[in-house]
């Protein structure tokens, strides 16, 4: 004889491991369990628990009726990088399965931010002379996670051009910045150079920068009178030598006072000798 067996609840749950994947930390992740009762009699939920702290279920009790099945949400809201494992214990009133155990993980990784780093604090241009342009170099790395956004390079030191001032360093690379200085009116100059970025650590780097702009002075050997002017005095005194072979009047010392001397000549006229 055939016996009937008694109305019985039987939980059924397809997965056996929740995998979180990778999240960053400060997000929430989230992941789905799907739990359904496959017997005859209703089936009782009766808590849903984890090992691993922080997990979190939106629903932890309920009934399920036969055929029927719910979907519970779970939910990690991350503070720190890590890796977290342990299991999920379903209780039920199931008679042969009182309780279903999956495994659950979860990756917590820093999230990825830039973070900028200019090797040197102070750019310093040294002494030009007037009408002279300078050129200097920084370089700006990018030793982050995430892409840095240079937004713009600027100084207090007016006429300083920056070529490029805004662009991109990919993790672990690096770009070149040249500083042009057009050397226009003599005077010591220093102030700073900001660069703008979005690290969030540091969105501002600070470096300074000094420049001297002298007058240029003449060659000693273009004042032939002495008297620390290289003027007309000089060139009428040239004029006269032109062509001989006058040493005092050959400048470049080639033996013979003649355009190359007047050129070494010109080069000098209007400025000062120095000392
Ligand atoms: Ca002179
Ligand atoms: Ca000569």
């Amino acid at each position: 004889l055939a016996q009937i067996p008694p109305p019985a609840p039987t939980i059924a749950v397809p997965q056996t491991a929740v995998d979180f994947g990778t999240i960053d930390a400060g997000q929430t992740g989230q992941q789905t369990i799907t739990i359904t009762n496959t017997g005859t009699a209703p089936l009782e939920i009766t808590g849903i628990e984890s090992d691993v702290p922080g997990l979190t279920f939106d629903t932890t009790m309920f009934t399920l009726a036969p055929d029927s099945s719910a979907t519970v949400t779970i939910a990690f809201p991350s503070s720190t990088a890590g890796t977290f494992s342990g299991n999920i214990t379903i209780s039920s009133n199931d008679p042969n399965s009182a309780t279903q155990t999956l495994s659950v993980s979860i990756i917590v990784q820093s999230p990825s931010a830039p973070a900028i780093s200019v090797p040197q604090t102070a750019v310093n241009f040294g002494t030009i002379d007037v009408g002279q342009t300078r050129e200097q170099t920084i370089t700006v790395a990018n030793t982050g996670t995430g892409p840095l956004e240079i937004t713009g390079i600027e100084s207090d030191v007016s006429g300083l051009t920056f070529e490029p001032s805004m662009f991109t360093v990919e993790p672990n690379g690096s770009q070149t910045v040249t500083i042009r200085f057009p050397g226009s009116t003599a005077g010591t100059l220093s102030g700073n150079i900001t660069i703008s970025s979005n690290d969030p650590n540091s969105a501002t780097q600070t470096l300074s920068v000094s420049i001297i702009v002298k007058v240029s002075s003449a060659n000693p050997r273009a004042d032939f009178n002495g008297d620390k002017q290289v003027n007309i005095t000089d060139f009428l005194l040239f004029v006269e030598a032109f062509g001989s072979t006058n040493p005092k009047f050959d400048i470049d010392g080639d033996g013979a006072v003649g355009i190359t001397d007047f050129l070494l000549f010109v080069e000098s006229f209007g400025k000062t000798v120095d000392g």
